[in-house]
């Protein structure tokens, strides 16, 4: 493949579908660099003394790990000032991050999960960052939390890096899902796959096991058929993962196929599920449907939901489309 940087590619998808504005093809290539930035941290594991927890809580009373504190910090600071963003909304912050008045106000809004998959870290396994675009509101002056709720069929942009073996950067626009791969040597982005697509049907699923006990019927019938295996009703064996971090096993199954769930259990009816709906299911689910895939709730499309709170949770299904049509159907009986 001829060598395309992030910066060409992003110039000629506004020439091809006039989808990526100066501003946004802006906000993309500052986003991209932070996380070239946070990949640098998570590269240095012990030897940069960012390990281990910060000893603070986040708003979802999550212990938060030092890296979770520092590549919040990297994406703050290096998205004020460009004059691209009304406001920011982090995973790691209670409220919204409106952009500081010494700086320009911009006609974007970005929500991000700075570091996914924290648990991780201390492990050396694969973690990622995730982030979802929208337009800020005609007119607004003041960015309030209200702001923010516009369904996810609403985004702009969306997309995810993960620090894994490479640290690749994966991204749609709205015409389809590109990944490009650090040039650790260039310090550039260089495209890398093209018009990724998830195949249709899969042997591969993904949920964490140890809940089992806590689900809901139509999870539990859904997982059980694939447990059967060849002589059960679905007639063939399946494989399962669990990284236990999104984006990696987002990332595997735009490659490879497969469902990844999250489902809502009856540990509490209060909480549908463990993932956020504005920066987890919204821009996963944005880049799986642009892939070829599918992702609901269970019940509706991740895309259509109302928002209601900036941090509400919502149980996810998405993947491979005919696995996701299946147990979403299930969830209809
Ligand atoms: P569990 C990471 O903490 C995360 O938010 C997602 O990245 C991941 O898919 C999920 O939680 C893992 O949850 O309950 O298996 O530890």
């Amino acid at each position: 493949m001829k060598r395309v940087s992030l910066t060409q590619y992003l110039v000629e998808e506004q020439r091809l579908h006039n989808n990526i504005p100066a501003s946004l093809r802006l906000l993309i290539e500052v986003v991209a660099r932070a996380c070239k930035t946070i990949s640098h941290s998570v590269g240095k594991g012990a030897l940069g003394d960012i390990l281990g927890s910060a000893n603070t809580e986040n708003i979802q009373g999550e212990v938060q790990k030092k890296l979770d504190v520092i590549s919040n910090e990297i994406l703050l600071e290096a998205n004020e000032w460009g004059g691209h963003l009304a406001a920011m909304a982090s995973e790691e912050m209670e409220s919204i991050h409106p952009i500081p008045n010494r700086y320009p106000m911009g006609e974007y809004m970005l929500l991000f999960d700075p570091l996914d998959g924290s648990s991780n870290i201390d492990v050396n396994v694969s973690i990622g960052t995730i982030f979802s675009v929208l337009k800020a509101p005609e007119g607004m002056t003041a960015p309030t939390e209200a702001d923010f709720m516009q369904p996810g069929s609403q985004q702009v942009a969306a997309g995810y890096a993960v620090y894994g073996p490479q640290t690749m950067l994966v991204l749609t626009t709205g015409a389809g899902v590109n990944c490009f791969t650090l040039d650790r040597e260039m310090g550039s982005w260089v495209l890398t796959q093209k018009d990724l697509q998830i195949p249709e049907e899969t042997k591969e699923f993904a949920i964490n096991m140890s809940n089992q006990r806590h689900w809901y019927p139509p999870v539990t019938r859904y997982v059980d058929e694939m447990l059967a295996g060849k002589t059960g009703p679905r007639g063939k064996d399946f494989n399962m993962r669990w990284i236990a971090s999104m984006v990696a096993d987002v990332h595997r199954i735009l490659n490879r196929g497969g469902i990844f769930m999250y489902p809502a259990d009856q540990r509490d009816p209060s909480q549908p599920g463990k993932l956020r709906l504005m920066y987890e299911a919204n821009p996963m689910a944005f880049i799986v449907e642009q892939a070829g895939g599918a992702a609901t709730d269970g019940r509706q499309r991740i895309l259509d939901i109302a928002p209601q709170k900036l941090h509400q949770r919502v149980p996810v299904f998405l993947g491979s489309k005919s696995e996701v049509e299946r147990v979403t159907s299930y969830h209809q009986e």
